[in-house]
């Protein structure tokens, strides 16, 4: 295999996840069209040294048929992407039921389903066989297109019994696995039927990732406290065996927000913008519509603070972008609602006939349209009740160089950790704390600003998605020749 600078690669990477980085439509019987999403983590999976990257995963679409498999296969292959096909009905258990409505919400610290979700929990068995013969069907794929040598990176709380499968098919494959939610207190890991199950199947991976030293600490209490096994500073060990555990904080491809931001139609939309709304400070929230993101909380806090400062009240406004998610789940359904009526009433109370406090987008923006209203925003508000990380509080760094503008950032995203000194840290859950804070951000002055952005912006151009990659991929090349060596010992 060749590299990007012609020297060979030193090694083939699997990387396999629930999704490719592909969108992909049928165009007819044996035809298919591709879109490359092209995302932080396709970049920085590309960019890693000496690795040829190679995408293993669920394509978004069910073929039934075999000329259509075989078709996407080859349409796929030009991309260096294999796909995984997984029917209707176990997408329907193991994606929408197991992953969805039980391993999402756990991790996040909405527990287990209640009420209406709690019919789910009655067919949890089902589910739970369906997510692991889903798993074993990534594995067999996996087998199916590994060479001795290859590294194989799994990714998510979709895979967490893949790393078991495929060490039941090669031992001495070397598997890691990255966890991108965060991994709960063990008190919480202890109500899932499955938590043994699981624990151990992750525990067969070589090296364990998450995005903070807190998760991994949590994971490994889980492994001492309902496996019985004994953690280590460097893991967690079971009859001799290592599985070496811990943080590695994800970034951003912060160059290429970077160059967005210099390309003339993106220059051209922040002047339109800045044009827009002229007058006002912009307050800006972009997430996905989900339950984790703290939206409802967010625009009362927004609510609470024009209540409190009428003299603010014609000169900011809030722009909240929400992608929709999971759409035919009827408690994504009602959270579209209920953020539909909050933003209603708020700006029936605060609107006047020419300007409203809060525009609602439920859509997602194109790459040039968001890094443009990253730009011309003063303050962002990210207030996710629970989040691994949270990419976009890095976004709205990387586009601020000019502006310099403020983050208040949840101390509940794994962010905290890392843009904590340059934020405002609120708790998303009080809702006099977040506005009393959007008043700081607003007023904070100009050189406290600065001294704020510099630190965050130093962080998210160092620490980048690039990096991440890289160090996880080379530490996990090293666990497996520290385990080669103890064995010899
Ligand atoms: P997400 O929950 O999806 O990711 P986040 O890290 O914020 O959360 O990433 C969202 C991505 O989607 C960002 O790149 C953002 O630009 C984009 N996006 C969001 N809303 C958008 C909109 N309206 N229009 C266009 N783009 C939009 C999960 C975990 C996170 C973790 C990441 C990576 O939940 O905690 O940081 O994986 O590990």
């Amino acid at each position: 295999y060749e590299g990007h600078d012609g020297r060979p690669y030193r090694q083939r990477l699997l990387v396999v996840a629930n999704r490719l980085p592909v969108s992909a439509v049928r165009r007819g019987e044996d035809s298919w069209s591709l879109e490359i999403s092209a995302g932080g983590l396709v970049s920085a999976l590309l960019g890693v040294k000496d690795f040829e990257a190679r995408w293993i995963g669920w394509a978004g679409v069910n073929v039934p048929d075999e000329t259509g498999q075989k078709a996407l296969t080859k349409a796929l292959a030009e991309k260096r992407c294999i796909p995984v096909f997984l029917d209707e009905e176990i997408v329907h258990q193991y994606y929408n039921g197991y992953c969805n409505n039980i391993l999402w919400p756990l991790f996040h610290y909405l527990g287990l389903p209640q009420e209406d979700r709690l019919a789910t929990t009655r067919s949890f068995q089902s589910q739970f066989a369906a997510y692991k013969k889903a798993n074993q069907m990534f594995a067999d794929v996996v087998n199916e297109h590994y060479e001795e040598g290859d590294v194989v990176w799994c990714h998510d709380y979709h895979l967490m019994y893949l790393p078991k499968c495929l060490k039941e098919y090669n031992s001495k494959m070397k598997v890691g696995w990255f966890l991108h939610t965060p991994f709960p207190s063990s008190e919480i890991q202890r109500t899932l039927p499955s938590r043994s199950e699981l624990l151990r199947s992750v525990l067969a991976a070589d090296l364990v990732g998450f995005h903070t030293y807190d998760y991994a600490r949590h994971f490994v209490s889980a492994c001492t406290r309902i496996l019985g096994l004994e953690g280590t500073p460097e893991g967690v060990e079971d009859q001799g065996r290592l599985t070496r555990v811990a943080a590695f904080p994800i970034g951003i491809d912060s160059e290429r927000f970077k160059r967005a931001l210099e390309l003339p139609q993106v220059q051209q939309h922040i002047q339109e913008l800045q044009e827009r709304f002229a007058g006002r400070k912009v307050m800006l929230g972009v997430d996905r519509l989900d339950m984790i993101k703290g939206i409802p909380q967010k625009i009362l806090a927004f609510e609470k603070f024009l209540e409190e400062n009428p003299n603010w009240r014609d000169k900011v406004v809030l722009l909240q972008i929400a992608v929709p998610t999971r759409t035919d789940v009827p408690e994504y359904q009602r959270l579209t609602s209920q953020v539909h009526e909050i933003v209603g009433r708020i700006n029936g109370r605060f609107g006047t006939l020419t300007a409203v406090p809060i525009h609602h987008l439920d859509r997602s923006l194109d790459f040039h349209a968001l890094c443009a209203l990253y730009a011309v925003t003063d303050v962002a508000l990210v207030t996710s009740l629970r989040d691994g990380m949270n990419l976009v509080s890095y976004e709205f760094v990387a586009c601020q160089d000019a502006k310099k503008g403020v983050l208040i950032l949840s101390e509940f995203a794994g962010a905290a950790q890392s843009l904590g000194a340059g934020a405002i840290l609120v708790n998303p859950w009080n809702i006099t704390e977040v506005a009393a804070s959007i008043g700081q951000a607003l007023d904070m002055r100009a050189d406290e600003r600065e001294k704020r952005h510099h630190h965050n912006f130093g962080h998210v151009t160092t620490h980048t998605a690039q990096e991440w990659a890289e160090t996880f991929v080379s530490e996990l090349n090293d666990t497996v020749v520290e385990a080669q060596l103890r064995t010899s010992k």
